[in-house]
């Protein structure tokens, strides 16, 4: 057992209890991959494993998780949600390298800046936010670029112990998926025609930067290759735009 497979397990057999999850495709080739790193006694298997769904009012729910040994695991989860809603994005980033833990959970804002949606969507979530506080202090140094893209209940942190990934990590992360849950459920379809196109170029703009952007592509290319890594970049970790040329969303 890796140090976030409970994470995924959790956070799939929850998903079922509440939705009615399908298959999202996942592009063949990119369910697993594997590569060995490193050299004489230092080789290790990095294993690559991909996961989607989607499910009502939510268009695709997909994970990447990667195992290399003690010392490299990620999970990185991300529920985008259909373009005729104005829910957040929910996004994890739990990341493991030989330097420590980092982690990231949020519900990810369309307005950053609107207090309207503020009400809505991040103050729900602040007492949720304010509990983790004393056992998972602020991270620090963050890229100022990416702050549009954070609510004020980002729970940005890097764990000095593997214990406090193992509890108070897991516990904000099932809370942090209820309380997105609990959205869902309660969020209504948007009918303004100016309204949805406002929704659009922001998932847009958050998916832009996120797919130029991605921490991960560094890592992705040393073990697989410039040319999976931008099929995977792409063409399933943040495929709106591929799927909006093939005009499969509208
Ligand atoms: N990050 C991803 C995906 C990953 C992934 C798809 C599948 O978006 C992993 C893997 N994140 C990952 C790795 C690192 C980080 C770091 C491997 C370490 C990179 C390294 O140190 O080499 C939040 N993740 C980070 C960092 C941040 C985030 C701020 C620190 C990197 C830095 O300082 O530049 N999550 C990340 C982020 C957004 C988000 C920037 C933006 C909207 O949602």
């Amino acid at each position: 057992m890796t140090l976030y497979q409970p994470f995924l397990d959790d956070a799939i057999a929850y998903l079922q209890s509440r939705l009615e999850l399908m298959p999202y495709p996942i592009p063949s080739g990119f369910e697993y991959k594997s590569a060995i790193t490193g050299k004489g006694k230092n080789q290790e298997e990095v294993v690559t494993t991909s996961y989607g769904f989607c499910a009502p009012k939510l268009r695709q729910i997909r994970a990447a998780h990667v195992q290399g040994g003690k010392s490299l695991q990620v999970l990185n989860f991300v529920i985008f949600p259909d373009l005729n809603y104005d829910l957040p994005f929910f996004g994890a980033d739990l990341v493991t390298l030989p330097g420590g833990h980092l982690i990231a959970l949020d519900m990810q804002p369309l307005f950053r800046d609107d207090p309207d949606y503020q009400a809505k969507y991040s103050a729900p979530i602040l007492p949720i936010f304010e509990s983790y506080r004393q056992h998972l202090p602020w991270g620090g140094d963050f890229p100022e670029e990416a702050r549009p893209f954070f609510s004020p209940a980002f729970l940005w942190t890097r764990p000095k112990e593997t214990t406090d990934v193992e509890t108070h990590v897991f516990a904000a992360f099932k809370d942090y998926l209820k309380a997105y849950l609990d959205f869902v459920e309660q969020a209504e379809p948007v009918m303004d025609t100016q309204a949805l196109a406002t929704i659009k170029q922001a998932q847009l703009r958050y998916l832009r930067y996120r797919a130029e952007k991605d921490p991960a592509r560094g890592m992705f290319k040393r073990f697989y290759g410039e040319e999976w890594t931008e099929e995977y970049i792409h063409g399933f970790l943040f495929d709106l735009e591929r799927k909006l040329t093939e005009s499969v969303v509208s």
